[in-house]
């Protein structure tokens, strides 16, 4: 069992808004009846459900956007910020539960009323650094990175306030394989440290954790997980709704998480994505339950 028992507080985000596509709004309720929370108990934690914030429903919105739903997501995500830094204000660990990625300006937002200086670990198939400007599909969900970053829409980066930011040397993004041009040349401009899967398959997912985990512990107060399905392999996670080929495999997704552990770094976590609608036999929330374990302290001996 886990020896540094912690008190992690579960606030589920049933939002899908930011991937316009139906089906992520139910990972929250697929996570529980996964039993996330008996999981992290049995590891020795205190699990406090802290219970969904409230989506609106809204008609689907004109062809063309380019912030699709601006402004509910940065309601809901308001909403999340004062969440997340009230449970940090009371000692717990928050883990966050979506929904689509665009629930991360929340949490990390949340997280930054607390920690100054933070790393950022993203791991995903996509780098989420598009803009109103980059952006192909208008869904915000592709845009949460840069706007941590401090480029976006003002409703988005000033939640929070607009001093409260992530610094590019301390994020890296794990998993990236399907990169849009405007979002090459914003990483290059930012030098964010992408290890794509071309990384991962050359020197292996222990030399990417070391090179990561230096790179997010550098200077900062605490680190903060963003987890993405999609990073993983579509057969170990069909359950996305943009599924790409040629993912981080099981045993190397859970080796990441494993290291996370291990670093005592880690202040706060998110699981976003999961599309129960798309999902086979629920494995991918399946697998998203043990990963959040590995996270946790979960060992095999
Ligand atoms: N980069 C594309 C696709 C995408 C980003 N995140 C997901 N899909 N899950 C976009 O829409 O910005
Ligand atoms: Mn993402
Ligand atoms: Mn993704």
């Amino acid at each position: 069992l886990a020896t540094n028992q912690r008190d992690i507080s579960l606030i589920g985000v049933p939002l899908q808004l930011g991937a316009d596509r139906a089906g992520v709004e139910l990972g929250p309720h697929a996570l529980r009846t996964s039993n996330i929370q008996q999981r992290l108990e049995y590891l020795g934690h205190r699990v406090h459900d802290t219970g969904d914030i409230h989506v609106n429903r809204l008609d689907p919105c004109a062809p063309g956007e380019k912030l699709k739903y601006l402004a509910e997501i940065a309601r809901v995500n308001a909403e999340l910020a004062q969440r997340v830094a009230a449970e940090m204000r009371r000692g717990h660990f928050p883990l966050v539960i979506g929904g689509d990625h665009s629930v991360a300006i929340g949490t990390i937002k949340g997280v930054l009323q607390h920690v100054n200086r933070l790393g950022v670990i993203w791991f995903d198939a996509h780098p989420d650094v598009n803009t109103e400007e980059t952006t192909g599909s208008g869904n915000i969900h592709g845009m949460s990175l840069a706007v941590m970053l401090g480029y976006g829409h003002k409703s988005l980066i000033s939640i929070g306030g607009e001093q409260a930011k992530i610094n590019p040397r301390n994020v890296v993004i794990i998993g990236a394989r399907s990169i849009d041009p405007g979002e090459r040349i914003f990483l290059r401009e930012q030098g964010i440290r992408v290890f794509t899967m071309h990384e991962i398959d050359k020197y292996g997912m222990r030399a990417v954790m070391d090179e990561a985990m230096e790179r997010v512990t550098d200077g900062t107060d605490g680190v903060h997980l963003s987890l993405d399905l999609d990073g993983m392999d579509p057969q170990e996670a069909p359950g996305v709704g943009t599924p790409v080929s040629g993912g981080i495999t099981y045993r190397e997704s859970h080796y990441a998480m494993e290291t996370l552990y291990e670093s005592g770094a880690l202040v706060s976590a998110e699981i976003v994505e999961v599309n129960p609608m798309l999902d086979i036999g629920n494995k991918t929330a399946r697998a998203a339950v043990e990963l959040a374990g590995s996270v946790f302290g979960e060992r095999i001996l």
